[in-house]
């Protein structure tokens, strides 16, 4: 028994002299010093020596065990700080070395547009609301006075989901939806996408983006709605901003105007911009039809309010001096590095 004793040791010692990792090692603890390990079969076998010998060959075992319970505990502390050092090694950084450049992105030009939109709004108080781009037909038409037979309803302009359901085409829904929920006062814009189904060409797109402003209080008039109007023209278009009202119709809005900035590029005298007008239009706007109001259950004769929309593509197209909406979504950089 002492042979086999001795010669586990040696095996033990000679495995550990070659071990590589701290997994490897506590295998070989196992396989020896464990439950079901070979030294510990062989103290189970200590039944059949007799009653001289046992004491004997006990220490013996014990010897053994202590000795290689040590010399593993040591190879153990070794094998961690070998780990420790290759680790500090692999993952030296060596500072001195020139860095990974990422080019710095900028702000796309509807973006930078849809910013100061909101700068202006926001700076005279509205809040922004948002609602559903997939809409109600309830919401998008009939909720905004748009009657059955309208053009805009027909499926030659409008992505429908099915009878009830579609894509809206404007952000209006999202004011019908904040009226119907929040009595007065209520000062909120609305951003966002909106889809017709259009053909892509250089003033068209299927999918662009609206802003849409609503104000509805006691006593709100058509002076409330010039006012907020030539604070945004200036704010948008310079100092020197005039803003001109043309009638208009809106199923909307009564009475409704378009909107028209004096050209920033002549200053109102006519150029090649504004194609000799002096004038471009930017925007649509009304006082909101009182048949809107009550059926989002506001009363009509008590309340009023004015509203203003606009599409973001060809505001910034105008900002910029831009002729082709197509160059917002082809994500071209020689194009996009210009703003
Ligand atoms: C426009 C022009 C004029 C408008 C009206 C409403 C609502 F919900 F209050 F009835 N929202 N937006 C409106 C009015 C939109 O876009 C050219």
């Amino acid at each position: 028994m002492k042979e086999q004793l001795m010669a586990i040791e040696a095996e033990v010692l000679d495995l550990l002299g070659n071990v590589q990792n701290i997994k490897s090692l506590e295998e070989i603890r196992v396989l020896f010093l464990g439950k079901k390990g070979k030294l510990t079969g062989i103290l189970k076998g200590m039944g059949s020596l007799s009653a001289e010998e046992r004491p004997v060959m006990g220490q013996i075992a014990n010897e053994v065990r202590k000795k290689l319970e040590v010399e593993i505990q040591k190879t153990k502390i070794a094998l961690a700080r070998k780990e420790r050092e290759e680790k500090i090694k692999r993952e030296t950084i060596d500072v001195s070395m020139p860095g990974t450049f990422f080019p710095r992105g900028r702000k796309h030009p509807l973006t930078l547009v849809l910013d100061e939109i909101k700068e202006v709004f926001i700076g005279m108080g509205y809040e922004i609301a948002e609602g559903p781009e997939v809409e109600l037909d309830y919401y998008n038409f009939e909720a905004l006075n748009i009657p059955r037979n309208h053009p805009a309803r027909d499926t030659q302009d409008t992505f429908y989901i099915n009878d009830k359901v579609l894509l809206r085409t404007q952000t209006s829904p999202v004011q019908i939806r904040v009226m119907e929920k929040k009595k007065p006062p209520i000062k909120i814009i609305c951003l966002g996408r909106v889809y017709r189904s259009d053909q892509v060409d250089a003033t068209h797109s299927p999918i662009f983006y609206q802003v849409e402003g609503l104000v509805v209080d006691k006593g709100v008039t058509m002076g409330d709605l010039i006012g907020t109007l030539q604070v945004f023209a200036k704010s948008l278009f310079g100092e020197n901003a005039k803003i001109r009202l043309r009638p208009h119709h809106f199923p909307f809005t009564e009475p409704s105007a378009e909107v028209d900035v004096s050209c920033w590029t002549c200053g109102g005298k006519g150029c090649r911009i504004c194609k000799n007008e002096g004038w471009i239009e930017i925007l649509g706007s009304g006082m909101v039809h009182p048949k809107v109001l009550e059926i989002c259950g506001i009363d009509p004769t008590v309340y009023s309010g004015f509203a203003i929309g606009l599409g973001v593509e060809r505001t910034a197209m105008a900002r910029f001096n831009i002729d082709d909406m197509r160059l917002f979504y082809e994500n071209d950089l020689r194009f996009l590095k210009q703003f």
